[in-house]
């Protein structure tokens, strides 16, 4: 039995200011392709399939869109979906008996039995291989929300957070044991943040509890042929257990995931064990190029250069023009930097996404520099020049100093 796994889609995630409409389109097209190469014969999402609770109309549109191609033309494919904190639960539950006559099953949330407790049968559904067989049984455990944990009760060395974590899995890898039988691979899903494990700053959020909850891979029982994890967008084994993976998000959701080898994974399992593990690396459908290249932080002249020569395919069309991100270093002011940007850029395919300018002052407030000193002491232009030393190196040009004379005079007629 051959599965994919796959998660933090984030469908309608737009990066600064940037649909990526194009790029999910065409990730989904090449998934569709992967399906039919590998054979696969099971997809599971591990959640954050939108970016939002109220994804964009496009977004659902194309969700709905792959999942009736994957069913149409793969009416064998098992497909399992959970949701990540960045989804609605319910909302993705929602066209849920739509979904399940076409063999696609979703659980937004801790299925409940008739009194409202946790019914972990409910998230239990079998994968066939090609023969049809029963191969596997995915436990399909989405996102655990705080309310979703069970009550602990207070004791020494025992993080209750990590506990309720630890008894929901517990409890869900029995329901999958009950209905496992000889030969056939125990497989759970999961979104959650583990120790140990390496993040983008910028686009992962901390969840359940923030980065101090993270969980121990021993939450997962020992006994799990498969972890499919999603919610780090960097793919990884967890806590040496290479069983234990994050997929990784198929395309970078931040400038700073640019480095990381975006893919899918393909999992190949025999009489109930994972046999092979194999990173399906996914074509960059959009570059994205950050400025200096060197990584080294830059005056302007240098990376108006650098911008200047810049490489780019005059051939692309406009959805594919790369993403820039220019950052620069600034000893002094430069307040027509962005108009020098965009006349280098002018014309040329290329979309700029974030410019920065770094300030390379001393970053000291008037109270930290001059602690001894009391503001009525000093004169305007005294003031001026310690706010200019918090941002600038060197002394403020005669031009500039005119200019701030001409203000206060201005000011002070009009009080
Ligand atoms: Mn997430």
């Amino acid at each position: 039995m051959r599965l994919i796994h796959t998660a933090d889609w984030h469908l309608g995630q737009t990066l600064h200011g940037a649909s990526r409409e194009y790029e999910h389109a065409r990730f989904l097209d090449w998934l569709l392709e992967q399906i039919a190469e590998q054979a696969a014969d099971a997809l599971l999402i591990a959640g954050d399939v939108f970016d939002g609770q109220n994804p964009p109309i496009p977004a659902l549109a194309q969700f709905y869109r792959f999942l009736a191609r994957a069913t149409l033309r793969f009416p064998d494919l098992d497909i399992v979906v959970v949701a990540g904190n960045h989804d609605s639960g319910s909302r993705l539950e929602a066209p849920s008996p739509l979904l399940n006559e076409m063999g696609v099953r979703v659980i937004g949330g801790l299925p409940c039995d008739g009194d409202g407790g946790f019914d972990p049968e409910r998230m239990v559904f079998p994968l066939h291989d090609r023969s049809g067989a029963v191969a596997a049984r995915c436990v399909a455990m989405p996102y655990i929300r705080m309310a979703d944990l069970p009550p602990v009760e207070e004791e020494e060395g025992v993080d209750p957070l990590i506990e309720g974590v630890r008894r929901l899995y517990a409890a869900a890898a029995e329901a999958g044991r009950r209905n496992l039988r000889p030969g056939e691979a125990l497989i759970l899903t999961g979104h959650c943040y583990m120790t140990g494990a390496s993040l983008s700053e910028l686009s992962e959020r901390k969840i359940l509890g923030g980065n101090q909850h993270a969980l121990p891979v021993d939450v997962f029982p020992e006994d799990a042929a498969y972890v499919a994890l999603g919610h780090l967008h960097r793919a990884q084994a967890v806590g040496g257990r290479e069983t234990v993976r994050y997929s990784g998000s198929p395309i970078p959701l931040a400038l700073d995931e640019n480095a990381y080898a975006h893919q899918v994974a393909l999992v190949e399992f025999a009489s109930g064990r994972m046999v092979e593990h194999k990173p399906l690396r996914v074509p960059r459908f959009v570059a994205i190029h950050r400025l200096p290249a060197s990584g080294k932080a830059a005056a302007p002249e240098a990376v108006l250069e650098e911008l200047r020569q810049l490489a780019l395919d005059p051939a692309l069309p406009r959805e594919s023009w790369p993403y820039l991100e220019v950052s620069v270093d600034l000893a002094e002011p430069r307040p027509a930097l962005r108009d020098e940007v965009d006349a280098v850029l002018a014309g040329r395919p290329a979309r700029l996404l974030k410019l920065t300018a770094r300030l390379t002052g001393s970053g000291e407030t008037l109270a930290e520099a001059a602690p001894d000193i009391e503001l009525a002491a000093l004169a305007p232009e005294d003031v001026f020049r310690r706010l200019y030393a918090r941002s600038h190196e060197g002394e403020p040009s005669p031009a500039l100093l005119a200019a701030f004379h001409e203000l206060v005079a201005s000011v002070q007629e009009s009080a």
